[in-house]
């Protein structure tokens, strides 16, 4: 479904955090704690914590919890296998799936866009997940912008690691987007706490401008010694 859109951009910056930062200015959070199974099932839309994903192509989005004996979840019980399934619930056609869900972005304000990420597999090319802002009409791609691509295996990642991407939203650009990409043979990247939170820039210049007013006390008190 992308060769058709020309042009996408690896935009902002990708970093690599330790842990998930704070919850200041969350926007949209998700688990994928529901729909609840006790093993793992597909799902085309309604997924996720609040029902805000659905399956854009693919054999749709797989939910897998950790009583299913594959991987533990990074948080809660459950987490996302985008290279799916066409049994329980999957329809025919390639595993490699894509999910978007609307997550409420506002023109020019800056988002930070992260979540877990865990390849199943230690072969090359076999775990791809791409994540992309969207301008999203229905289940129609107007116009997307690709933010980050992650490609590990088992030996170069073994853990759930937190990925992180900054994004100015663009005008009409609503929506974020996961692709799963490579080898399209039902294992793949895991992912798991999904988060986009507003980077608070109008916080941050009463707290420079204190940083100032600070320095300029210490000048004040170091020539009043002198
Ligand atoms: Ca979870
Ligand atoms: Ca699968
Ligand atoms: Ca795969």
């Amino acid at each position: 479904m992308f060769s058709n859109v020309k042009g996408a951009l690896i935009v902002g910056a990708l970093s690599l955090a330790g842990a998930a930062p704070a919850s200041a200015g969350v926007i949209f959070y998700d688990s994928f704690e529901a729909p609840e199974t006790d093993s793992w099932a597909v799902y085309q839309s309604g997924v996720g914590d609040n029902g805000d994903w659905s399956s854009l192509g693919g054999a749709g989005i797989e939910i897998q919890n950790e009583s299913a004996g594959v991987s533990d979840a990074y948080d809660g019980s459950q987490y996302v296998e985008l290279d799916s399934d066409s049994k329980r619930g999957g329809v025919a056609g390639p595993t490699n799936s894509t999910m978007a869900a609307n997550v409420g972005f506002v023109e020019g304000r800056t988002y930070d866009i992260s979540f877990a990420y865990k390849p199943r597999t230690n072969r090359e090319d076999d775990n791809g997940i791409r994540l992309y802002a969207y301008d999203l009409d229905g289940d129609v791609i107007e116009d997307q912008v690709l933010l980050l691509e992650v490609n590990e295996t088992t030996s170069s990642l073994s853990n759930w690691t937190i990925f992180s991407v900054l994004y100015t939203a663009k005008s009409s650009f609503n929506a974020i987007a996961f692709e799963a990409f490579g080898k399209s043979n039902s294992l793949g990247g895991f992912i798991d706490s999904v988060k986009v939170a507003e980077v608070p820039l109008p916080a941050a210049a009463p707290l420079f401008g204190l940083g100032l007013a600070g320095l300029a006390a210490a000048r004040r008190r170091k020539r009043a010694r002198a």
